[in-house]
């Protein structure tokens, strides 16, 4: 069985004060993770100070982007030999607002993928169509492709790693959330398209999230369905009690 992950992305919020506040209330609570994975994937400048807050508790630290080469003159960027070091294990790419701001590709999110894996990252590769290609039946499509081309070149036990969130882009921070079942219907499309490129085994081994206005009245509803393995959440993972509720959920 797969085991859920809640994944939260704070994005470009909190201070480092704020960041170590909620990592330390939230190892003291007590919650059963034995079927939950609770991952924060924090700004790079507080990712130190996490990574050293929460060990031996529950909670894995990610980041929210990586560049693709080990080291090199690329001001402003981090590697993924220096999330590495600092012991973060997780690290979302291609995050829509990446692609959006950023000018993430499908080909540099594919070089990210295979450099979070040399650097013993697991990557959260976010995939997710427009509302524009929404509303031209282009959803499966547009997904499948950025599925195919996140993947390309790596290896079966690495797919079988790889977390993919489904983040539909009209719904992320403006309150719309795809129905369970809508969501749901897209998460199994990716599966088959892995099933296609991958083969049965890694197919029903990887897991799916879903993403895109997350809250603990949604959630459940989300987690219930066959191809959700759980969640990345932005705004209602950056108070304690609230990400608190969507790990109980998917406990
Ligand atoms: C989508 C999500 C987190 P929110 O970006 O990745 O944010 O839950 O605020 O829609």
């Amino acid at each position: 069985m797969r085991k859920q992950v809640i994944a939260g992305n704070w994005k470009m919020y909190k201070t480092l004060s704020e960041a170590k506040q909620f990592a330390s209330e939230l190892k003291a609570k007590q919650l059963d993770t034995t079927n939950v994975e609770a991952v924060i994937c924090a700004p790079a400048l507080f990712l130190e100070s996490l990574v050293n807050e929460t060990k031996g508790s529950f909670i894995s630290i990610g980041a929210q982007n990586m560049h693709e080469e080990k080291e090199g003159a690329f001001t402003g960027e981090v590697s993924g030999q220096q999330l590495q070091d600092l012991g973060v294990s997780y690290v979302v790419i291609g995050h829509s607002e990446r692609r959006q701001y950023f000018n993430e590709t499908d080909e540099s999110v594919n070089k990210k993928a295979k450099a979070a894996f040399e650097n013993n990252l697991t990557p959260i590769i976010c995939v997710g169509e427009s509302l524009e290609q929404r509303e031209s039946n282009e959803t499966e499509s547009i997904v499948s492709a950025q599925t195919t081309a996140a993947l390309e070149g790596l290896s079966e036990e690495q797919v079988k790693n790889t977390i993919i969130a489904y983040e539909p882009i009209w719904a992320i921070g403006t309150g719309k959330t795809a129905t369970a079942d809508d969501a749901n219907d897209v998460c199994r499309s990716i599966r088959e398209t892995i099933l296609d490129g991958f083969g049965e085994e890694v197919a029903s081994a990887v897991r799916i999230q879903y993403g895109g206005s997350v809250k603990p009245e949604n959630i459940e509803e989300l987690l219930s369905k066959e191809d959700i393995d759980g969640a990345l959440v932005g705004g209602a993972s950056l108070q304690v009690d609230s990400f608190v509720k969507l790990l109980e959920a998917g406990a």
